[in-house]
């Protein structure tokens, strides 16, 4: 639709950006943190550890200072769980709960709204190693430490998110650093049982968060994108929304209506993984509800039919791979890609935001949308991402034509505030408005720069997106 009557951007717009706590934090092993299943994986050949990351741990205010500089009227970040709870349950470490709340009270210092996330990909290991979400105790240990967290922080913490990226975890966990099939002879159950334990979490913790904090608002915070078919052929439509239900609608109409999507439910039975479900399960789901859904967009994907007959598995972190018989991955050739390989996709964004807003009708916010590129620092202190700036305007102006078109936006939080480890492909794959001097092993000064998106991005919240040049 060619748009000439714009709407203007909501006045209390959340315009913010984001991070994670094992991959910005460092320190992962001090004052009291014990170890995720981050710290204790093997990091992909050539990339840095996770001692030290931007070291936002020792920096924090530096940092929501340069944040407040920009603007920001939110931050997005997670809480470490093993910070709070070294061995995810028992002992609470009284430094991890000083820590988040010194963090919160900086926000708040400059008028940043915190939006917490609570599990971002670092499951705590003295958990993984009992089993981690495999086992039904995952449900009550998650529903322990967001009880903690609402304790702690409620009473400055306005909007939570559940689980980062639950559906990536599921679909791409090998990539992410997070799968163990050691001894699994069947990994769609082991993963998809699992998946069950997080979206009971999920519902318990959304019930919990409006029994003990009537103001706050909590989400979910699921990558989504929408998936296109390869062609108008009919069966490649079909292919399109089996991978929109497996890698999508499963989560979302989950969290939102309490419900199986039916399409993935089938897909769960041809590969003999549906999950064990309890009585009283359903009714679990059913009592938890959203406010709003955050979600993390990077691109769209593409799909044709697949006929099951021996294809070759392909994908990547944002399409997860192909499934013999449900959808073969495609190379959209009307897309750009990254540096790295990512599909670029600013119309994609919009079709995503109508397709959520059109099954769900709830406010979303952007919880991550970026461009990882090998910024370079400049002679003279400078970093030209006028790549970054180019992506970011592409796919504000498509949010902005989606809140012209009626849907209820309520925030845009790319990734990333500031330099950080990448999940499997370093420091060297910067995401940051700020710039960390810093490479995969040298950890150099790590000087904080302002990049060219520095300044773009502050004259984009000053007039709340009015301004995109
Ligand atoms: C998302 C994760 C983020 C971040 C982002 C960029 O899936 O939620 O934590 O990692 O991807 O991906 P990468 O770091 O692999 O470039």
């Amino acid at each position: 639709m060619i748009i000439t009557k714009n709407k203007k951007m909501p006045e209390n717009f959340l315009w913010g950006a984001s991070t994670s706590a094992y991959q910005v934090e460092g320190a992962n092993l001090i004052d009291g943190k014990g170890p995720s299943v981050q710290d204790v994986k093997t990091v992909p050949e050539g990339t840095s550890e996770l001692d030290v990351c931007a070291d936002f741990y020792h920096r924090y205010k530096e940092d929501i200072a340069l944040m407040a500089e920009m603007g920001f009227k939110a931050f997005r970040f997670s809480v470490a769980w093993t910070r709070i709870l070294p061995e995810g349950a028992g002992e609470i470490n009284p430094k991890g709960i000083e820590f988040y709340g010194n963090v919160i009270d900086e926000c708040l210092k400059y008028n940043i709204e915190p939006i917490v996330t609570m599990f971002h990909f670092d499951l705590p290991q003295a958990l993984e190693e009992k089993g981690g979400w495999s086992r039904r105790e995952s449900i009550d240990e998650f529903v322990t430490f967001a009880k903690i967290l609402f304790e702690n922080y409620g009473d400055r913490v306005k909007y939570w998110l559940t689980i980062n990226e639950q559906n990536m975890l599921t679909l791409v966990g090998d990539v992410l650093g997070t799968s163990n099939f050691d001894g699994v002879t069947n990994k769609y159950k082991k993963l998809y049982q699992a998946n069950h334990h997080m979206l009971l979490a999920q519902a318990k913790v959304m019930k919990l968060c409006h029994d003990m904090l009537p103001n706050a608002k909590i989400g979910p915070a699921p990558n989504i994108s929408l998936i296109y078919p390869a062609s108008c052929k009919p069966k490649d439509i079909l292919a399109a929304q089996n991978l929109n239900a497996i890698r999508n609608w499963l989560y979302l109409d989950m969290a939102v209506y309490g419900r199986y999507n039916n399409l993935a439910w089938q897909f769960l039975e041809e590969r003999d993984a549906v999950p064990h479900i309890e009585p009283g399960d359903m009714d679990i789901m059913a009592e938890g509800h959203p406010d709003f859904i955050g979600f993390n967009y990077y691109s769209t994907a593409t799909v044709e039919w697949s006929d099951g007959s021996g294809e070759a598995v392909t994908g990547n972190q944002q399409t997860g791979s192909s499934e013999p018989g449900i959808y073969k991955n495609f190379v959209n050739p009307n897309l750009l890609r990254t540096e790295f390989g990512w599909e670029i996709d600013p119309d994609g964004f919009r079709a995503t935001v109508r397709e959520m807003y059109s099954r769900y009708h709830l406010p979303m916010i952007v919880t991550e949308n970026g461009l990882g590129a090998y910024d370079k620092l400049t002679e003279d202190g400078k970093i030209h991402d006028d790549y970054r700036i180019e992506y970011l305007r592409r796919h504000i102006e498509q949010i902005k034509l989606a809140v012209s078109e009626g849907v209820e936006m309520m925030g845009y939080c790319p990734w990333s505030a500031i330099d950080l480890i990448s999940t499997h492909e370093g420091i060297v794959k910067r995401y940051g408005f700020i710039y960390v001097n810093r490479d995969e092993f040298d950890l150099k000064d790590m000087a904080r720069y302002k990049k060219d998106s520095f300044y773009w991005y502050k004259n984009v919240i000053a007039t709340n997106g009015e301004d995109l040049e």
